[in-house]
């Protein structure tokens, strides 16, 4: 029996089984398909019940036209205080926005984030959303209907003081799109010095966060092409390429000179990990590891503790699906390729990820924060050393959580595709 449930009704429905699947270094369990949905949270609803005999599926032309997605929604948030595992907390509404995608904080506290597809830079001080766009923002030529965001993530150097900006643009001649990655300063509201230091032709231009190691070096998540809507082939497992990949480029654009695949005379030289398949979150922690969360093809979102010069598996290895009508058993180890640290199965369709430092959630310190889109939920996850210790589901049926950040007071903010920026702060007394 074929059925088409609402996206808010499927999402409520693998909610309710979504915990019981959530696997740390995944068995057999994972084969045993309960409800499978469709990744990315960009653009499909697929879900197949624990018999097997009810599904889901999404139609073409929500594959076609995820624009739905990106209505103004009024995020679903708790009223009052809310008691979490370890703390107790507000969640409270800061601002509207149109189809945030990224965030950072600047040294004095104000709150930078880009507005994706109208390409605008907007700054919150003190709580309160200015309401002029920074002036100035780069942006290139127009994109086609199928790239959307024009401005992406946004990240200010810890040490140097740039603001660093992902961007899409369209390209000269013909479809397809370019990722962009500049650096610039604010000043009068406006975009000042700006340098481009990278330019790709890119499959997708989603993802493309930005992070900075202890060193200053500056990271970007690639996302890699998807042969079923791109036509051409993966990218996460050739060198030579940069989709589906994690770069790291000195803080200048140069290429730092121990990046690992310098040796290889076919290799892109800003490579530092591949086999990467859609990484829509990047964050470092206080050791200064590198965390990449990444959906999924149907099943198998992933959070990997990402390392110089290693292969993440995908497509040869993953735990989700491929899209097609009947889930098959996916392969799901080889020598030379890293499991994740914490792998989900149905796909929440994880997004942003950031670093608790404590602060005034003392509990939270060591967390990482993931937002997922599809599952509409914030996952807070604890580890013992490099092993995930335990994950707790927050804001269920909130909205599409986009990304998360937190500030140097330890409150956390979360921007929603339905355009609310919001925050966690500490509960008040009754
Ligand atoms: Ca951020
Ligand atoms: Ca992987």
């Amino acid at each position: 029996m074929i059925a088409r449930l609402s996206p808010r009704l499927t999402n409520c429905l693998a909610a309710s089984f979504a915990f019981a699947f959530l696997l740390q270094n995944p068995t057999d369990a994972q084969a045993q398909s309960t409800i499978a949905k469709a990744s990315d949270g960009e653009n499909a609803d697929i879900a197949v019940d624990p018999e097997g005999e009810e599904t889901v599926w999404a139609t073409q032309a929500d594959v076609a036209s995820p624009d739905k997605f990106f209505l103004p929604t009024i995020a679903n948030l708790p009223n009052g205080n809310v008691a979490s595992a370890v703390e107790t907390f507000r969640a409270e509404t800061v601002a509207r926005l149109e189809q945030p995608y990224g965030m950072d904080f600047l040294p004095d506290g104000r709150l930078l984030v880009t507005e994706g597809t109208p390409g605008r830079l907007r700054i919150v001080e003190a709580g309160v959303l200015q309401s002029k766009p920074v002036d100035a923002i780069p942006l290139g030529p127009e994109l086609s209907d199928h790239f959307k965001r024009r401005l992406l993530d946004v990240a200010v150097h810890p040490t140097n003081g740039w603001i660093y900006l992902t961007s899409a643009e369209g390209l000269e001649t013909g479809p397809g799109a370019r990722l962009v990655l500049s650096r610039g300063h604010i000043r009068d509201n406006q975009w000042v010095d700006g340098e481009i230091l990278l330019q790709l032709d890119t499959p997708s231009t989603a993802g493309a966060r930005i992070a900075f190691d202890p060193e200053g070096h500056v990271y970007v998540g690639t996302i890699d092409a998807e042969p079923e809507v791109e036509g051409g082939p993966n990218q996460a497992q050739d060198l030579s390429t940069p989709g589906g990949k994690i770069l790291r480029l000195m803080p200048d654009g140069s290429v730092p000179p121990d990046n690992p695949f310098l040796d290889r005379q076919d290799a892109y030289p800003y490579v530092w990990a591949y086999g990467i398949r859609a990484p829509l979150g990047l964050a470092f922690d206080n050791k200064g590891r590198l965390w990449d969360s990444e959906n999924g093809p149907r099943g198998g979102d992933e959070l990997n503790l990402i390392q110089r010069g290693k292969n993440y598996g995908w497509p040869v290895i993953t735990w989700g699906h491929p899209y097609d009508e009947t889930p098959t058993v996916s392969r799901v180890d080889q020598e030379g390729m890293e499991q994740p640290v914490v792998s989900w199965t149905p796909s929440p369709a994880v997004a942003g990820a950031a670093y608790h430092h404590g602060g005034v959630f003392p509990n939270w310190e060591g967390s990482i924060f993931v937002t997922s889109l599809k599952q509409m939920t914030l996952y807070r996850i604890t580890f013992d050393g490099d092993r995930m210790n335990l994950m707790e589901t927050m804001l269920v049926g909130s909205d599409r959580l986009r990304d998360v950040d937190v500030d140097e007071a330890g409150r956390v903010y979360v921007i929603t595709d339905g355009g609310t920026l919001f925050r966690l702060v500490p509960a008040e007394a009754d």
